[in-house]
């Protein structure tokens, strides 16, 4: 098998993982999964690790937006190393979801171990199963066999799935609508765009840095991790108005910017981008309709065009930045189907 060939097809099976999914959740009862948990009367607290904790990220965004709820994510280890941070005395009583893609990962299990011992009952997102969905009876296992190292459809499958959750508890049928949309939209974005990811991946960077704001900023952290693991090569996350303050000092011809810019945010967060290419930057725009400025100034522009409120667009966003680790891995002579020091869970010996 050509390196990297299991990775980008699981990436490109994404628009069939996810009508799967979907059709899956329009069917699933979630009432024992978090039927009593009335929006409001917890904080709802997401916990994962490496992407499951950028995952964690925009899940609580999407709950915060589409519920109005206090939502937070943290990753898993700082409720085992200082949980005093995390689970304070004072506040609402937090209802955790533990996301983990292979429910075998030894933080996120000692993670719910505390919360058993603090008789605090929690959810879990998984797609392996395994001990996670054995600790509580409210999990959720989605039909996602994923066997690359890096997560890829597991990450868009558990995000899509947890708006669903939300969207259900707020009874907002329209979002649940404008999700069912997303796999042939991204069919045909993947056909218009892949191969110019694959092209443009072919020039080699010293360094990249993505940015983003608001529940776009832990989809920059995801597209960063995945041309971390998948490529070997260092790869940053910013806020993307903060770049200014002091990071943008790297920018140069052998830098990628990459800006996934929002809707609400656009004319702020596209002059970020105008700017470090007026610096000498690369830059590359993932949008849902892109200015001729934009357009005319980036080095790959990726215009989405999607019809569903912006919310809905987060799984779609992440996709450019999953391609462009596996081809960049690929052209600098890597396998991302075996990246580099990586296993696919991460097992502490406790
Ligand atoms: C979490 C994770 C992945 C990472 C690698 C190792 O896995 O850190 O994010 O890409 O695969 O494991 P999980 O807890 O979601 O199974």
């Amino acid at each position: 098998m050509k390196p990297g060939a299991k990775t980008l097809r699981e990436i490109y099976a994404q628009p069939d993982v996810w009508a799967n999914c979907l059709q899956v959740l329009d069917g699933f009862d979630f009432g024992p999964l978090a039927g009593d948990k009335r929006p409001g009367s917890f904080e709802w607290l997401f916990v994962g690790c490496g992407t499951s904790y950028y995952l964690a990220q925009a899940a609580a965004a999407s709950f915060i937006e589409l519920t109005g709820v206090a939502a937070r994510a943290v990753p898993a280890s700082e409720i085992l190393l200082c949980p005093q941070l995390i689970l304070p005395a004072a506040g609402l009583p937090v209802f955790p979801v533990l996301i983990s893609r292979s429910g075998h990962t030894s933080e996120v299990l000692e993670a719910a171990e505390v919360f058993k011992q603090r008789k605090i009952e929690f959810m879990g997102i998984t797609c392996d199963g395994n001990e996670l969905a054995e600790l509580s009876n409210r999990t959720l296992q989605l039909p996602v066999a994923e066997e690359s190292t890096v997560m890829t459809s597991s990450f868009t499958s558990m995000l899509l799935a947890l708006q669903y959750l939300a969207a259900r508890l707020s009874g907002n049928d329209g979002f649940i609508q404008s999700l069912h949309a997303l796999p042939g939209a991204l069919a045909g974005l993947l056909a218009d765009y892949a191969p110019q990811v694959e092209k443009f991946a072919q020039v080699s960077f010293d360094d990249v840095a993505f940015l983003a704001q608001g529940a776009l900023y832990p989809i920059a952290s995801e597209t960063a991790l995945k041309v971390m693991e998948s490529s070997s090569s260092y790869a940053q996350f910013f806020h993307a108005l903060e770049f200014r303050h002091g990071p943008k000092s790297i920018v140069s011809d052998k830098v990628l910017v990459g800006g996934l810019i929002s809707e609400s945010g656009y004319a702020e967060e596209s002059a970020v981008l105008l700017e470090m290419k007026s610096l000498g930057g690369r830059t590359m725009a993932v949008a849902n309709r892109i200015t001729p400025d934009v357009r005319s100034s980036a080095d790959l522009s990726i215009e989405l065009d999607l019809p569903v409120p912006e919310l809905a667009r987060l799984v779609v966003y992440v996709v450019w930045g999953q391609l462009l680790g596996s081809y960049v891995g690929i052209n600098k002579g890597f396998n991302p189907d075996s990246p580099r020091n990586l296993s696919r869970v991460v097992t502490l010996a406790g």
